[in-house]
């Protein structure tokens, strides 16, 4: 991805597209701008949304993928990344294709389902990957397919009471039901009939008479069942159907997002959060996006009052913030609005660091209470070049110049280091942008920081 969006950032550079820089700074949506995202499945746990995704490899002219990402967020505008935490390589059996899975908690256990082909047949299986962690590291909960038809795109459901059911599949729709370990099941392997009642007419293709294709998400709410899923292909859009329970009968409800946005896959994945509901799908908005390069985005939205989902579109924007993000406690520098530039690796003090940083780029963090006012800026950083700065900005990457800290030589890329510098000028509650300056290539990397109002000789202790 590095070569990519440096490749853009020179593009943007050079023919001054500041209009184009300025949509970006208002920009939430895609979530994630250093990777390409793909097939997103929301989880609520404690106060956070914890993302799954796919990650779809740069350059990509397949669906070449081979690992899953995890971000999370308390507020559905800045986002912290935590990296791969589950790959091809935790499924021994796994050969290829780390496609559309889903995350889900029971028993203080996280449960990870995900379509891969398998070394034996050829063609793809179920895997379950479980952690006592939302964000991992997950293994492989049986060492073996959960179960194997050549089918994709699990989704996982656990009813009020307490049956969890398995579905998956394209181009037919299956389930099972799983049993209390979520990791077994019994009564079968179902398959649910793909009736138009059901699931709508589709025209042009004898072999697929309905609209359902693939990626189902299935939930329940408010006594009522929801079955969304990507429709006709290709260009998919997202539909859904409904039904009176887990396995139906199915009766199709119509478009949820129309077919938009330069990918010709979608895949939804829906929570509600803090009070408001929220849709998952993803799109080609980066730059180099496309039907294999794709990005996750969410949209707010709110349940019409017969309990049907009403037309949503995609957008640049985004949903408004759900909270605000303190600074005056540790937050991660890969907790992130929009990233410019930035890359993230794996840090060697745990979680993830910023780093692939050169003059010019930034982040952006929305909605920060900074309150009364902060006075000091303190940040975790590492760098092989003396001199480079991190300049605290608000409002956009040129705002007002709140304070600069300078970053010195630390001797490596993970050899960490504090510096802290006086801010002013940051109250009430802003969008933060930490732009970052210097000579050479690569200039620092930053793992966490933290704001104080204490002054240069009380520098703030990170929480740990
Ligand atoms: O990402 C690979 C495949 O594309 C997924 O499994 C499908 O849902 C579609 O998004």
């Amino acid at each position: 991805m590095a070569t990519t969006r440096k490749l853009w950032t020179h593009i943007a550079l050079v023919v001054g597209l500041i209009l184009t820089v300025t949509a970006q700074a208002k920009a939430d949506n895609p979530i994630v701008q250093h990777i390409y995202t793909a097939d997103p499945s929301p989880l609520v746990h404690n106060g956070r949304v914890y993302l799954y995704t796919g990650h779809d490899e740069d350059g990509s002219t397949w669906f070449t993928m081979k690992e899953w990402r995890v971000w999370s967020s308390a507020d559905m505008v800045n986002w912290t990344d935590h990296g791969a935490p589950m790959s091809l390589a935790t499924f021994s059996w796994a050969k290829q294709d780390a496609w559309a899975g889903q995350a889900v908690q029971r028993n203080g256990k996280f449960y990870w389902y995900v379509p891969v082909v398998t070394k034996a047949t050829g063609r793809p299986a179920i895997g379950v990957g479980v952690s006592d962690s939302p964000t991992g590291p997950f293994r492989d909960a049986i060492g073996r397919p959960l179960v194997e038809n050549g089918e994709i795109d699990p989704s996982v459901m656990i009813d009020d009471d307490g049956q969890a059911y398995l579905y998956w599949g394209n181009p037919n729709l299956w389930y099972v039901k799983l049993n209390p370990d979520m990791i077994s099941f019994s009564g079968g392997v179902n398959r649910i009939p793909l009736t138009t009642a059901g699931f709508g007419t589709r025209t042009g293709d004898p072999n697929r008479p309905t609209l359902y294709e693939e990626g189902p998400w299935v939930y329940k709410r408010n006594g009522l069942y929801y079955n969304v899923f990507a429709a006709k292909c290709c260009s998919e859009y997202i539909a859904y159907s409904t039904a009176p329970g887990p396995t139906g009968p199915w009766t199709y409800r119509g478009t949820v997002m129309p077919t938009q946005g330069s990918s010709f896959t979608n895949h939804p994945g829906i929570i509600d959060f803090k009070g408001s509901s929220y849709f998952f799908y993803h799109n080609g908005a980066l730059p180099g996006g496309g039907g294999f390069t794709r990005s996750v985005a969410v949209e707010k939205f709110s349940y019409n009052a017969d309990g049907t989902i009403p037309t949503i579109n995609m957008t640049t924007a985004g949903p408004p913030p759900a909270d605000t993000l303190n600074p005056y406690v540790r937050q991660e520098a890969e907790t992130i609005a929009w990233g410019s530039g930035i890359e993230t690796e794996p840090s060697s003090e745990g979680g993830m660091n910023v780093g692939f940083i050169n003059n010019g780029d930034y982040i952006k963090v929305k909605n920060v209470a900074f309150g009364s006012g902060a006075n000091l800026f303190t940040a975790r950083v590492a760098s092989t070049v003396a001199g480079s700065s991190v300049e605290v900005r608000s409002g956009s990457p040129t705002g007002p110049l709140a304070g600069r800290c300078t970053v010195p030589n630390t001797g490596g890329w993970q050899s960490w280091t504090n510096v802290s510098c006086p801010v002013s000028g940051l109250t009430g509650t802003r969008d933060l942008y930490l732009r970052f300056s210097g000579g050479g290539n690569y200039l620092l990397n930053m793992n966490w920081w933290q704001f104080g109002t204490g002054g240069l000789n009380r520098t703030p202790v990170a929480a740990s």
